[in-house]
């Protein structure tokens, strides 16, 4: 062979291979631009402490490769227009999530996309929510036309030549195709679980089990990997395991339900009921406060003296808890607002978001008030934009309605939040309900230097020492808001209360005994961590006091709509109200973990579930008595009403047992 004709063989050889790197680009191109605007969706949302990090990018690349790894198995052209056309969905997706994120702080999911309000309320401001940056989403369809059309030309040339092949080699080059793709999958699966699960098993460790947030779910999974895990919980949810309820657990959870209401229904004979009709109502949920801190003194000084000064034209339940459960915050919420247990995992307002409930808004909304909740935090957080709106609140004002004059802890200061919200209630048409749920005394409880204003002698740098300054704190902002109320003429014609959302989580029992001065024994131990302050005043300042009996969260909308005078034996609640003209007795406080009290006796179920080694104590004296018998019937009615619960939240029975809602 002569020179020439061995230049010509080589050219040849060489120029399919040189077109055939080209035609695998797509794919390596792809992901580029997907992880460039997945790299400026990052930018752009800027949440503090989640900047995209090399686990991250890992993720990503890792996820869209497994997005895509399929386009491999197809034909050229058809993997060109596949890959086009998963660009420009995931694109719509990351620019949805923007937008969305602009206005509510939060990304889109499943259950988002089914309630209706919520898109309602980004479409009335669509224009604020557009930046010029934002074209940089598109930049790349300018690159990719030109691109494409190229591509189309040497895949018809291609495909020309293949047909010539003989079908050996065509064969050939499909298995070429089938390995790469296995080969992709192989590699983007490795990329996104490796780094997911370093997280999993570590610092995001109940993050799956719980889901609190769905922004911290994006700061382990990537934008991509938070739709697909979205995906994967919903149809968990709601498709693989969603059992339909058997008749007779709706007949079971209907007689349930009905003789709670009839206890709600004898008491509409009380002489209180009804008596503050058509007041407004403003509750407020403070957190973590708990109840050891009321009327205690430190080195001489109340804790908090303004919530002292207030009891004495007030009701205090001093035996009153909370009935949370992994929901924290949002267990409180739905717990007062509507009378529901918690779940055993998760939290409702993130698992059943889109489910009915009887809660005090709507009921209130259907007797003539408008209902707003205020809090100063990110919508996001612990799915409120979503259960609010679910909830039948008018709006929420959350942390974007408010102006963060005094950034104190994780948001706004509770002076301001209170004030800035009694401005917003003072707009509102009464007669209202307002819920507002305060925030600066979350864990870790640490406050500004100029806001320390307790002496808290030898607790000063510890834990619990930067707890009592929080609820100082807390209890200066109530005496605040009780003035603002006063000023803006609201005090006189409200029913004003409060309570705890649950314990402070500071595990270590020492500080407590330092605190209390003595060392708390089991029953006590549990009061303490369970027991949160309920205090309601009334406008006129009637039945100030302190009640001895034991009630619950739960009890909450019950107590308000038996002041108002609102009958509420259909709704389908389990809580009874706890202010009557004559003593209840007979009534349970029931604990998400089966536990419960009547005043009389405490029972704590065993960690290991087995019956023979739980406990049974006498409530006032703690002590233990030697056999569970004495707890036996209310431990089989707390069962009861925790599957009561369970059935009505997971299986949306509301609008079934009470059908005129
Ligand atoms: C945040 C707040 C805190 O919005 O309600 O919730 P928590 O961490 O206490 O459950
Ligand atoms: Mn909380």
């Amino acid at each position: 062979m002569t020179l020439p004709d061995q230049l010509t063989k080589r050219r040849r050889l060489r120029a399919p291979f040189r077109a055939d790197i080209l035609l695998w680009l797509d794919m390596p191109l792809f992901i580029a631009l997907m992880l460039f605007k997945l790299d400026l969706f990052d930018q752009l949302i800027h949440v503090p402490y989640m900047d995209m990090n090399q686990d991250d990018r890992m993720i990503a690349a890792g996820t869209l490769a497994l997005l895509s790894f399929w386009t491999l198995w197809l034909p050229r052209n058809g993997r060109l227009v596949a890959l086009i056309f998963l660009n420009l969905v995931l694109t719509a997706i990351i620019y949805s999530d923007l937008i969305y994120f602009r206005y509510f702080r939060d990304l889109i999911t499943i259950p988002v996309l089914m309630q209706a309000g919520q898109v309602r309320a980004l479409g009335e401001s669509i224009d604020a929510l557009l930046a010029w940056k934002d074209l940089w989403f598109g930049a790349d369809l300018l690159l990719l036309l030109p691109f494409a059309c190229y591509l189309f030309l040497r895949m018809r040339r291609k495909r020309r030549r293949m047909e010539r092949l003989p079908s050996a080699r065509r064969s050939q080059t499909f298995a070429r195709r089938l390995i790469l793709g296995i080969i992709v999958f192989a590699t983007g699966y490795t990329l996104a679980y490796v780094p997911i699960h370093k997280a999993k098993t570590t610092w995001a460790a109940n993050l799956f089990a719980r889901n609190w947030w769905s922004l911290s779910l994006y700061n382990v999974t990537g934008e991509l990997g938070f739709h697909v895990y979205d995906l994967y919980c919903y149809a968990n949810e709601h498709w693989l395991h969603s059992s339909s309820v058997s008749e007779a657990q709706l007949a079971e959870a209907k007689q349930w339900f009905e003789d709670r209401g009839k206890v709600r229904k004898q008491l509409e004979a009380d002489p209180l009921f009804g008596q503050y009709k058509g007041m407004n109502v403003i509750l407020i949920q403070l957190e973590a406060f708990q109840n050891f801190v009321i009327e205690q003194k430190i080195g001489g000084q109340e804790v908090t003296p303004n919530m002292n000064k207030l009891l004495a034209s007030s009701l205090y339940f001093r035996n009153f808890y909370h009935q949370t459960a992994q929901g924290r915050t949002s267990d409180a919420d739905l717990a007062a607002n509507a009378s529901l247990q918690p779940l055993p995992t998760g939290s409702v307002f993130t698992r059943f978001a889109q489910h009915s409930y009887d809660s005090m808004a709507r009921t209130l909304k259907d007797n003539g008030y408008t209902a707003n909740v205020f809090h100063a935090y990110d919508g996001g957080f612990w799915n409120r934009n979503i259960m609010y709106d679910t909830l039948g609140y008018d709006h929420f004002y959350s942390k974007s309605a408010f102006t963060i004059d005094e950034p104190l802890g994780w948001s706004l200061g509770d002076k301001s939040f209170f004030k800035q919200s009694v401005h917003m209630m003072t707009k509102l048409k009464q007669p209202f309900y307002s819920f507002l749920i305060s925030l600066s005394s979350h864990h870790p409880y640490t406050l500004p230097a100029s806001e320390q204003t307790l002496d808290v002698g030898a607790f000063k740098g510890t834990i619990f020492g930067d707890y009592l300054e929080a609820v100082h704190y807390v209890d200066a902002a109530v005496g605040q808001l009780i003035n603002e109320l006063k000023a803006a003429g609201l005090w006189d014609k409200s029913i004003f209360l409060f309570y705890g959302d649950h314990d402070n989580s500071i595990k270590e029992w020492a500080p407590f005994e330092t605190f209390l001065g003595h060392k708390p024994n089991e029953t006590e131990q549990f009061r303490l961590l369970k027991g949160v302050p309920f205090i309601i005043h009334l406008p006129d300042g009637a039945r100030a006091g302190t009640y001895g009996d034991v009630g619950g969260q739960l009890d909450m909308t019950p107590t308000v709509l038996h002041l108002l005078g609102i009958p509420s034996s259909d709704n389908v609640m389990i809580g009874t109200p706890l202010v009557t003209a004559r003593p209840l007795g007979g009534k349970e406080v029931i604990f998400r973990n089966g536990a419960f009290t009547d005043g009389k006796v405490l029972y704590l179920p065993a960690e290991d579930g087995l019956p023979e080694h739980s406990k049974c104590y006498r409530f006032a004296s703690g002590e233990l008595l030697p056999d569970t018998s004495g707890c036996q019937a209310g431990a089989e009615a707390a069962r009861q009403e925790l599957h009561a619960s369970d059935l009505v939240v997971e299986h949306d029975l509301v609008p079934i047992l009470h059908p005129d809602k």
